[in-house]
């Protein structure tokens, strides 16, 4: 009895082991080495508009207006709450992260994210 849940116990700890390794190996297989990319927000634009990123990457939009701003996911998915100026807010991507994304302030400014 003792014998067999202690075996248990290893296989276990044998196979999270795996597992994590296996994540690993695939996230640097597939999307290289994590990248930040700035979205500067100018003149009421977002510049660059668009851009492509990979899961795991991370995005910071920085306010360089006066006035304050978002950038706000068009899904409802993500949303960096107000840059007041000079702020920033960056996020993580993650498959949801992609799509177009608009200001709250300012509805007519939009981005879109793409993952690549
Ligand atoms: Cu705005």
């Amino acid at each position: 009895m003792y014998q067999i849940n202690r075996r248990n116990v290893l296989f276990g700890s044998v196979a999270t082991c795996a597992a994590t390794g296996a994540g690993v190996a695939g996230v640097k297989a597939t999307a290289g080495t994590p990248s930040t990319h700035k979205v500067m927000i100018k003149n009421f634009r977002f510049d660059p508009p668009e851009i492509t990123v990979h899961i795991g990457d991370t995005i910071i939009w920085i306010n360089k207006d006066i006035a304050p701003h978002t950038a706000t996911a068009d899904a409802g998915g993500w949303d960096t709450g107000t840059l007041e100026k000079g702020q920033s807010e960056n996020i993580k991507v993650v498959a949801e992260t992609a799509g177009a994304y608009f200001c709250i302030f300012h509805p007519q400014m939009k981005g879109r994210i793409t993952i690549g």
